[in-house]
């Protein structure tokens, strides 16, 4: 069996080829029309006239209505004033299925609307875009991982505890218990880097976030390595490395995608390591140089992240953030204990934090204490602290937030578009 696809469609010139798709457009004038054809991997235009095609396929102009399933045997020529340089010349058009008055037309629909249309609004040549290039980003997260021998760990979705803060859990009956939806993998991917050395987990992860903002999905898709004996600059080395060659694979693959979007490529190209590395002491130096009402201990809101994001072209990682603002398991700097050796990775242009990571504390007392500190009972964690009995190193990882890095690359307004199907506070649907 031969199957022919639009975007493949340069290497089958003057060959006759059958297509299979869905009318995107159709445009008639008298002995002539034009059906604008997709299929999923492109888009292309038939030329239907009735010299060169049988009177069945060449009424269907007057059936044919937009969305309705089609399928178009014809000849592919090359033609320099087509879009994507050719045109197929309709020897049969078959009717597969027409469609009813599609609820999507040219005019301008508003936001909420096409987001109650989202499962026809992903035909659109945007979110086609969007689509393809968050597919990219997470094929080169996995191919970024696995060329350096990281073993994926698939992480519980169900668990027992928070590991991000009480605040944004999810609960759900679980028999005769309740059970959480994962906040993060990071605990037991911590385990199964003491079993293998580099891991990842890559999964869907769910925060109950009350706020309504450009940035926060209720559901949204995380990457997370972990590896022994890595210490915070190590740690800080691989986050940049992978967004680095994260940014590369887009803009080797996805050119066209980024130009449909109307990206400015330029700002992606100008992505270059190392990335600058700033200390939390010396960002709050400089948001209240340029300033910004904030002081020693305060964590960074989207405002903050924003001014520090804009002040440089590659992402920047801001590092040694005070410990009371920052998650239990992370590890005080035996240097100066009122520092985490945490990182996060704010991305340019006013897009804000991509990444969260740390060294991990990988002593047992000083784990417990935290915990404590907390107000955590280390008693619901004895798996983890297990970790810590039982051959510790030091270790380190980060999170990466794929809605959050894709809305950044495409260079989209708000995170709703990163993601097929959002869910956020407010939307459950479709
Ligand atoms: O809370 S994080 O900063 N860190 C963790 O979850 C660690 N346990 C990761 C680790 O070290 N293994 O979240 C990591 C990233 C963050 O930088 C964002 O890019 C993304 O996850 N994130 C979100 N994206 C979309 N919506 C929401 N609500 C959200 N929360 C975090």
């Amino acid at each position: 069996m031969h199957e022919y696809f639009i975007q493949n469609i340069s290497y089958h010139k003057d060959e006759v080829v059958k297509l299979k798709g869905w009318v995107y457009n159709l445009r008639k004038s008298g002995k002539i029309w034009f059906l604008i054809l997709r299929d999923g991997t492109g888009i292309i235009q038939c030329v239907v006239t009735k010299n060169d095609c049988d009177e069945a396929s060449f009424d269907l102009k007057d059936v044919l209505t937009q969305e309705s399933s089609v399928m178009v045997t014809g000849k592919v020529i090359a033609d320099e004033r087509a879009d994507g340089g050719y045109e197929l010349i309709a020897h049969k058009v078959e009717l597969v299925s027409i469609a009813g008055e599609y609820p999507i037309t040219k005019k301008e629909h508003g936001i909420e609307f096409l987001m109650d249309q989202r499962h026809l609004w992903l035909r659109s040549k945007r979110q086609h875009a969007i689509m393809r290039i968050r597919h990219t980003i997470i094929k080169s997260i996995r191919t970024f991982f696995d060329q350096r021998d990281f073993t994926l760990v698939d992480t519980p979705i169900f668990q027992k505890g928070a590991t991000e803060g009480t605040a944004t859990l999810f609960e759900t009956d679980y028999f005769d218990d309740k059970a959480y939806l994962t906040q993060s993998g990071q605990l037991y991917a911590e385990a199964a880097a003491m079993a293998l050395g580099k891991v990842y987990c890559f999964g869907p992860t769910f925060r109950a976030e009350k706020s309504k903002t450009r940035r926060h999905l209720t559901e949204f898709w995380m990457v997370e390595p972990e590896m022994a004996y890595y210490d915070l600059d190590m740690d800080m080395d691989l986050a940049e490395d992978m967004i680095s060659y994260i940014v590369a694979e887009v803009l080797m693959n996805r050119r066209l995608e980024l130009e449909t979007l109307e990206r400015d490529i330029t700002k992606l190209e100008a992505i270059q390591k190392p990335f600058p590395r700033i200390h939390y002491d010396d960002a709050i130096k400089l948001l209240q140089a340029r300033g910004v009402d904030v002081q020693w201990g305060d964590d960074f809101g989207a405002p903050h992240e924003t001014i520090i994001g804009e002040a440089h072209e590659s992402p920047v990682m801001v590092h040694h953030y005070p410990s009371a603002i920052k998650a239990f398991y992370m590890k005080r700097d035996p240097a100066d204990s009122k520092y985490a050796l945490a990182v996060d990775m704010l991305a340019p242009e006013g897009y804000g934090e991509i990444i969260g990571g740390s060294q991990r504390e990988d002593d047992y007392d000083l784990l417990v204490e935290r915990m404590r500190e907390e107000g955590m009972d280390p008693a619901n964690y004895d798996w983890y602290l297990d970790l810590r009995r039982y051959g510790s190193v030091p270790h380190a990882g980060f999170g990466l937030g794929v809605e959050r890095t894709v809305a950044w690359i495409c260079g989209l307004s708000h995170i709703r578009e990163a993601v097929p199907f959002p869910r956020t506070m407010s939307r459950l649907t479709p």
